[in-house]
């Protein structure tokens, strides 16, 4: 039987057994189902200088700072110098006047300027500096939230960084669409140093773990908890990453980390496969990635099953061990594809074998966006191609013999754009 659009709309829960419609409606409920982005480096309004947006900002995006020094004869020390304005230029003449766009990041603001109903292929930024110059920002956040899509954003709050750490006074108030992620990256990743700046701070540490250690890292963390009410707590871990293992880290993770998980009720997001400052010169555009043990995660989720663990791992070739994991621990969500897998042909590969391994359970997609327009093109590109491989299921499903329903098309893409991270961080 074939179900035509008007006979659907009227009887929501008719079977769609024509693949051309299946498709269709399929595509209708990812455009439309607004998103919770569990990871990005979005701060809210109350942050004030934090916050970035605009044409500059979108241009001297870390991704296309490294496209750029493959293709124009400049230094890195000399683009370090320049003023961003200029750098913006230099971004925009080398890599969408002088060479087409055709990378995903270079993609990415043409998506954007696109929405915005100006000129993807202007010769100069005076257009598009004088549109986002004139935006008042409140309405401005409004209508790229709208245009994306995106209902709630999680931001990476660091405890260590300062500018962030007036804002959160007691009893600071923040836009109610943002939540915060407690970030521990300067805690299990630069031990020493942290220690130093925990010192000074007045927590009775030392850099040995030794005596009250733990325990004072936990008061600090405990004060960053209630301060913050992060949804969760998240670190970004090399590809050599180990579990367990004989370092510091190793002790932070079970004493601190885990502990203060298990207390709090606070999942774990775990973002392995990192290698920090391959080229240094590059700066933020200088880290690389590596394939890693995925079953030191395992070791992790059997050791505190009581804990619910987020991961994703940076490695292409680490994503199908990743699917094969989480279905041996219930208390293990793999989400998004990070940064370099970023890319449509690679997070269409592994939404499929994420929805053939684990069906709707799963989190397909976060940002990790930093300038806010590009929540407009992150989702945009994502959704077309998360669309794409959930109709493949469907139709497959429909071969198989079971057509779906328009209600349980949008309860499966719900559950994955929002009811999964909700369900995990305790706020249905
Ligand atoms: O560690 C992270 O959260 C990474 O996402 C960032 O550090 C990285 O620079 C990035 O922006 C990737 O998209
Ligand atoms: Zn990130």
């Amino acid at each position: 039987m074939t179900v035509g659009r008007t006979e659907n709309r009227d009887a929501p829960g008719q079977l769609l057994s024509d693949g051309t419609e299946l498709r269709r409606q399929v595509e209708e409920v990812v455009e439309a189902t607004p998103v919770f982005d569990i990871h990005t480096h979005l701060y809210a309004p109350e942050f004030g200088a934090l916050n970035l947006y605009g044409i500059d900002e979108l241009l001297t995006y870390h991704y296309l700072i490294a496209e750029t020094f493959r293709s124009a004869a400049v230094t890195p020390e000399s683009f370090w110098q320049m003023r961003k304005v200029d750098q913006a230029d230099l971004v925009w003449r080398t890599l969408f006047v002088e060479n087409t766009p055709l990378s995903e990041a270079a993609r990415g603001v043409v998506t954007v300027l696109d929405a915005f109903g100006l000129d993807p292929a202007a010769t100069d930024l005076a257009e598009a500096r004088a549109f986002f110059g004139a935006q008042e920002a409140s309405a401005h956040l409004d209508r790229v939230l709208d245009l994306a899509r995106v209902g709630d954003v999680v931001m990476t709050n660091d405890p260590f960084d300062e500018a962030e750490a007036r804002v959160w006074e007691p009893g600071a108030h923040l836009d109610s669409r943002f939540h915060a992620a407690l970030r521990m990256d300067g805690l299990l990743n630069d031990w020493e140093r942290t220690s130093a700046k925990l010192s000074a701070l007045g927590y009775d540490v030392d850099a040995s773990l030794g005596g009250g250690t733990t325990s004072e890292v936990r008061r600090f963390l405990n004060l960053w908890i209630a301060r913050m009410k992060p949804l969760y707590m998240a670190v970004s871990l090399p590809d050599d990453f180990k579990f367990p293992d004989t370092d510091a880290r190793d002790r932070l993770i079970r004493e601190v980390a885990l502990a203060t998980a298990l207390e709090h009720g606070l999942p774990f997001a775990v973002m392995v496969g990192v290698r920090r400052g391959v080229n240094p010169a590059l700066r933020a555009a200088g880290d690389g990635v590596g394939r890693a043990d995925v079953s030191a995660v395992e070791r992790m989720c059997a050791w505190r099953p009581d804990v619910r663990f987020l991961a994703t791992f940076l490695s292409r070739e680490n994503q199908h061990e990743l699917c094969v994991a989480a279905r041996k621990f219930s208390n293990l969500m793999p989400f998004g594809c990070w940064w370099f897998l970023n890319n449509p042909s690679i997070v269409s590969e592994i939404t499929r074998e994420r929805l053939e391994l684990l069906g709707p359970s799963f989190i397909p997609q976060h940002s990790d966006a930093r300038i806010l327009e590009q929540l407009i093109y992150k989702w945009r590109h994502s959704r077309r191609v998360i669309a794409d491989a959930l109709s493949e299921s469907y139709e497959r499903l429909l071969g198989s013999g079971r057509a779906v329903t328009r209600p349980e098309i949008e309860r499966d893409v719900s559950r994955m754009f929002d009811g999964n991270f909700r369900d995990w961080v305790g706020r249905r």
